[in-house]
């Protein structure tokens, strides 16, 4: 198929395809984000397509901070792609038209500070993932000896990272007088509003100690909880969706019918009327962020690295197996939901089920290998919060350390036919290192992740009840495997 979606092609698209109901060239900057994947074109980009034609400020301005992947993809579709909503039911396709222009940083440094200096910018969104903020997982500060953080440091004006390009731009927004824009981020970092704020004002400290000064009182950093799975798009999502769209789509997104974005309402610069499109404004997102992390990523990293391990390529593969089923409806039930407070009107219950429910989604192809990466940056969020409470309350944490032994057998790198793992971490050479000093004995390996102080921190590899269980389930998967496991590992 020659022709490529974009706008002129937007008249000629099949009636039951929703295309923006506005002008496009009518729409201003007010946004810009930061990290232009998947994740963001499934979740804020919809979001904000639903309310540009009642208020055609809040166009997108998006960068990627690295690849020019995303550019090449959208620039000669004018920015336009489709989003797939896909369930057991079948495929509903929407062309989103929100995303105004793509840019790729590394190449145009001074075109995203310009934009992002802009007064019309009051808003800065990021998905960026977790490694994205070169902070310490364990302990949420800014990791001063990250290679981007000492180079943009040393090079402020030429940034890489996104903690670089925002204070540089706050800098140069002070400097001309123009307020500060709201800094929103959207990724899956505990408190990650109050995360982003402090390695922000750290790295502004660093630059300037009335620069850190000036970001700790006057930039606003809410806290967001978000959530929407959005697997990697596979070429036969492109062929399938090309097909019903009677045009090419180099890029569109496949994702899941549910939706959800939670924000704390502190945008002193003003923000879209994202309410209309279903957002829940509230004054605190703990409880909300809590409930997610813990219950759905906190499943999703266990059936993740027990899944692959056990030859399922997919979580829905995962979650038609009775036994994983069993682990992850026991993970939520006895050990994570009594650490949870209660979101206002929240029902527990029904969310579990849910949760349930979008694993089993068997139109989603959501790789095990996907999820599994990053776990370095991940753990510490989705299982390890959970199990210091737990501790606290002297309470069983079973299932939460076999997500982690099988987080650390994976992370061996060599599967169990012998088959290597193309584990992909920030931190993969280092893990994989003291695997290999560790010779496949569980206790030594056990012993040697323990230590590593940025995913455990200090207190649990001291706490015999942690370090106790953890060992005992890893000793378990080297002996009998993933699959025996993870069904008898509660009721043998
Ligand atoms: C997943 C998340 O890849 C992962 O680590 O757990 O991306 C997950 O799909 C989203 O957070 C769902 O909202």
């Amino acid at each position: 198929m020659s022709d490529r979606l974009n706008d002129d092609m937007l008249p000629d698209l099949p009636a039951d395809v929703r295309r923006p109901a506005y002008d496009r060239r009518a729409i201003g900057t007010g946004i810009v984000h930061l990290g232009v994947g998947a994740f963001h074109r499934a979740h804020q980009a919809v979001y904000t397509d639903d309310v540009l034609a009642q208020d055609p400020r809040w166009g997108i301005v998006a960068a990627s901070l690295r690849s020019p992947d995303t550019y090449d993809a959208l620039q000669p579709q004018d920015g336009l792609y489709t989003l797939s909503v896909r369930s057991q039911e079948g495929e509903a396709l929407r062309v989103i038209g929100s995303i105004r222009r793509v840019i790729v940083a590394p190449r145009e440094i001074e075109s995203l500070l310009e934009v992002m200096t802009d007064p019309q910018t009051r808003i800065v969104t990021l998905t960026v993932t977790e490694k994205g903020y070169c902070h310490d997982p364990a302990t949420g500060a800014l990791n001063e000896a990250h290679p981007d953080i000492v180079h943009d440091l040393a090079y402020l004006r030429t940034p890489k990272s996104a903690p670089g390009f925002i204070v540089e731009a706050l800098r140069r927004r002070r400097m001309n007088g123009v307020p500060p824009f709201t800094v929103l981020t959207c990724d899956n970092l505990p408190a990650n509003g109050r995360t982003v704020k402090r390695v922000l004002t750290r790295f502004a400290e660093l630059v300037d100690p009335e620069l850190g000064r000036f970001v700790a009182e006057e930039v606003s950093c809410p806290s967001t909880m978000v959530d929407r799975i959005v697997p990697a798009t596979s070429d036969q999502d492109r062929e399938r969706i090309a097909q019903s769209l009677g045009v090419a789509d180099a890029w569109p997104v496949v994702t899941e019918p549910f939706t959800q974005w939670v924000i704390e309402d502190r945008f002193p610069q003003g923000r879209p009327g994202w309410e209309k499109a279903g957002v829940e404004f509230v004054s605190d997102v703990e409880p909300y962020e809590h409930m997610k992390l813990r219950l759905l990523n906190g499943s999703h990293s266990t059936l993740a690295y027990l899944g692959y391990l056990s030859g399922y390529e997919t979580v829905a593969d995962a979650m038609a197996d009775e036994a994983f089923v069993r682990l992850i409806r026991g993970l939520m039930d006895e050990e994570v939901t009594p650490t949870l407070h209660m979101p206002p009107g929240a029902d527990l219950e029904a969310y579990r089920s849910a949760l349930v429910t979008r694993f089993r989604n068997p139109a989603l192809k959501h790789r095990t290998w996907q999820i599994a990466m990053d776990g370095s940056q991940k753990l510490p969020q989705r299982l390890l919060g959970t199990v210091r409470d737990r501790l606290q309350a002297d309470a069983p944490i079973r299932r939460l350390a076999l997500g982690v032994a099988a987080w650390m057998r994976y992370v061996t790198g060599i599967d169990e036919k012998g088959a290597a793992i193309d584990v992909r971490d920030p931190m993969a050479a280092r893990l994989r290192a003291l695997a290999d000093r560790a010779a496949g004995s569980a206790e030594s390996l056990a012993g040697e992740l323990f230590a590593v102080r940025e995913v455990f921190g200090d207190d649990l590899p001291r706490d015999p009840r942690f370090t106790g269980t953890v060992t005992e389930a890893l000793a378990r998967l080297f002996a009998q495997g993933a699959r025996r496991t993870v069904s008898d590992w509660i009721e043998p």
